[in-house]
């Protein structure tokens, strides 16, 4: 895994978004002393995203899991330390290339088991009634973060659609633009374009899995996955698919990305779970972000990350430690 720079520590209570944006240029001329590299790099580079949203904030009384309380993950190190492989395997490279990435127009097919098949444009996209979830989100890779996401519910997209009583599973697909996606054309690039992840109709029509179309209160950076990106706050990061342009339902559970490429280290279900170790590290610990060498900020890894209550009942009679 590939080091982070350190920044400067920031109490938690001074994170909230606002502060974050306003005091932007103070922050990073504090952090431009101690982080050379990763995080100048990325601010360096054009920014995207950021344009204001109208949604109904998470309220801290919610007990659907809608909102953890945990510290916010800083908008800096959630925005310049990604996994978005169409540009670059490196944490630092989406922030650096995602902008060559066309956001708008945008299209959204949707198609197979559904009564009433079509697409999204944009407008459509962000037309939905949004919300805000704040979240926990914890990779494979054993680094989590605390993200204030703002969406709408998957099951609010696909009911408009009709699925069909065929309907099991809901494959996704990432935009595939080579010209824009430079990660695909380099020769380190080892994913099968374009990138796929897959869901259970039980699953894609829980209240938690969540249509993200911004972050920390504003339209996403493309780095994260915009105009439209999965959040499945219970499953490793890869789950979480960003920048679709297909949403198919299936009678069949679809191939993904990473189970094709590794099966017996990447699952297609990826649950949280300390007990299933990957087979090359321990899940029993996470790093959470902000997480340097000083300060690593460990902590346990919880089952369904911390969603038991509210996701348990999908998996009842299933072997966890081998449908992992
Ligand atoms: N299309 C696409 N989606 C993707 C990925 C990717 O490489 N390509 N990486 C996944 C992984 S491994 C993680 S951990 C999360 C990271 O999301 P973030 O960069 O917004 O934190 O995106 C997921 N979605
Ligand atoms: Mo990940």
């Amino acid at each position: 895994m590939p080091k982070r720079p350190s920044i400067p520590a920031i109490p938690g209570s001074e994170i909230t978004p606002e502060h974050v944006w306003l005091n932007r240029r103070q922050l990073m001329a504090a952090a431009g002393g101690l982080a050379a590299g990763g995080i100048g790099t990325a601010l360096a580079a054009p920014e995207t995203g950021g344009a204001a949203l109208s949604f109904e904030a998470a309220k801290a009384s919610d007990q659907r899991g809608f909102h953890t309380a945990e510290d916010k993950t800083p908008y800096e190190d959630a925005t310049s330390y990604c996994n978005f492989y169409e540009f670059g395997t490196d944490k630092s490279d989406p922030a650096r290339h995602a902008h060559e990435m066309t956001v708008d127009p945008w299209r959204v097919e949707v198609s197979g088991e559904v009564a009433n098949p079509g697409h999204l444009n944009l407008e459509d996209i962000m037309g939905f009634d949004l919300e805000e979830r704040v979240y926990r989100f914890r990779c494979v890779e054993a680094w989590s973060m605390v993200v204030p996401w703002i969406g709408f519910p998957l099951s609010t997209l696909l009911a408009r659609f009709e699925p069909t009583s065929k309907a099991r599973y809901v494959a996704f697909r990432t935009l595939y633009r080579k010209e824009e996606m430079r990660g695909t054309r380099s020769f380190s690039s080892i994913i099968d374009w374009p990138y796929r992840e897959g869901l259970r109709m039980d699953e894609a029509m829980h209240p938690l899995t969540l249509m993200s179309v911004g972050m920390y209160g504003k339209t996403l950076p493309n780095q994260n996955g915009a105009p439209l990106r999965l959040v499945v706050p219970w499953k490793y990061g890869f789950k979480s698919i960003k920048s679709i342009v297909s949403i198919e339902l299936t009678e069949r559970q679809p191939q993904t990305s990473w189970q094709e490429l590794a099966p017996h280290e990447y699952g297609f279900y990826a649950n949280v779970n300390p007990e299933v170790d990957h087979p090359r590290w321990s899940q029993k610990y996470e790093r959470r972000l902000p997480s340097t060498v000083f300060n690593p900020n460990r902590r346990k890894t919880k089952l369904f990350n911390g969603y038991s209550d509210q996701v348990a009942s999908l998996y009842t009679g299933m072997d966890l430690g081998k449908d992992y």
